[in-house]
């Protein structure tokens, strides 16, 4: 991980419970609750169409799949979304990183057929890994919500992504080893939820393997979890303690959740700074990038215009032979002329 208060190569200790954990990021609206839904098969998280955000905070929800994996779904507000506020936004990874406290197997970012790919979604992309370090590209899966709509106009993923796709969009699907796939929240067919949720699920088996297994952490998911332990081990004790009064064991208890809260306040406070850090270095990225691209077309606007002007000149060089020689041409024919 990239910054000064967070470094990058903090590993826990791969978990020995089978349970596999996948983050649902991207957008507002793109159809972050309808995928987890669909991965769950059934209506867990509020999914609708809403001018304004409609998941307000991370939640977690668990399901068990055919072969009896353990799957952990967290499903998340617009996270990295450049018009939110950096302490909600920190409130919200910290609270994701706790949910899904060993690590996260695959985030899935969600991106929709369905509207175009801004320069928002590519912002939010690179703040992703801006925050994370670019190992997180490693867990990256791109799910197309929408699939519907493409099968309306009987076009395959393939023939969407084919078709003017940004340079972002493809950079993104690069850096993610082009790990992709179509998904129609909307439909009725059994086999086609089962297709697609495969297609998926074989993904992250992909990244579970190219990973040895190990799911995504920093030292966020180990202060957390070691605050979170404490706390645990701490209760456990309170709770064998002989000699003492019920009220004492309440204050006791009160006073370690007190440190606990603070420690949560502590690391909540290093994610905003971090944030901010990263927005302000993208930012500068993004008004940099900018600038060269505005350099670049007024550059290109001026040869062009000076090409303008050389043929706008070479006309006129034309139009004048055009005339002398017309003039020239009557001189000759009313004899006073000759044309050599
Ligand atoms: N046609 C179609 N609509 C979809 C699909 N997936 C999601 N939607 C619709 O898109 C709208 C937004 O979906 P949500 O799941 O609420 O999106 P979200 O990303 O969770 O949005 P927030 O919680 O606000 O961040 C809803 O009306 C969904 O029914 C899809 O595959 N096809
Ligand atoms: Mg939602």
């Amino acid at each position: 991980m990239g910054g000064s208060a967070i470094d990058d190569d903090w590993e826990l200790p791969s978990p020995t419970s089978e349970v596999r954990t996948v983050v649902l990021v991207g957008r507002t609206g793109n159809g972050k609750s309808a995928t987890g839904n669909s991965i769950l098969r059934r209506r867990a998280f509020k999914s609708m169409s809403s001018s304004a955000g409609v998941t307000s905070t991370c939640e977690l929800q668990m399901t068990v799949l055919e072969d009896g994996q353990i799957l952990n779904v967290i499903d998340t507000p617009g996270l990295f979304d450049f018009s939110a506020e950096p302490e909600f936004i920190g409130k919200e990874i910290v609270k994701c990183i706790n949910m899904a406290k060993d690590g996260i197997h695959a985030v899935l970012v969600v991106l929709s057929v369905r509207s175009r790919f801004s320069r928002e979604e590519e912002a939010a992309v690179q703040s992703l890994r801006k925050f994370f370090g670019t190992k997180i590209s490693d867990y990256m899966i791109v799910v197309f919500t929408g699939g519907d709509d493409l099968e309306e106009n009987d076009e395959t993923l393939d023939d969407y992504l084919g078709r003017d796709c940004p340079e972002p969009l493809k950079e993104i699907l690069e850096m993610c080893g082009n790990r992709c796939v179509l998904f129609d929240n909307k439909t009725k067919e059994e086999t086609k939820k089962s297709e697609q949720l495969m297609q998926l699920l074989s993904l992250v088996n992909e990244i579970v393997d190219n990973n040895s297994g190990k799911p995504y952490t920093d030292e966020l998911f180990v202060e957390l979890r070691k605050g979170a332990n404490k706390l645990r081990d701490q209760t456990v004790e309170v709770n064998s303690l002989e000699g003492y009064t019920k009220q004492e064991i309440t204050e006791l208890k009160d006073q370690f959740h007190k440190s606990y809260e603070e420690q949560l306040k502590r690391i909540t406070e290093m994610v905003e700074t971090k944030l901010k850090e990263t927005t302000h270095r993208l930012e500068q990225q993004l008004a940099e990038e900018q600038t060269a691209r505005l350099k670049a077309e007024a550059m290109a606007q001026a040869a062009q215009m000076k090409s303008n002007d050389e043929i706008r000149q070479l006309r006129e060089h034309l139009e004048r032979a055009q005339r002398e020689t017309e003039e020239l041409r009557k001189h000759a024919e009313s004899g006073r002329c000759v044309i050599l």
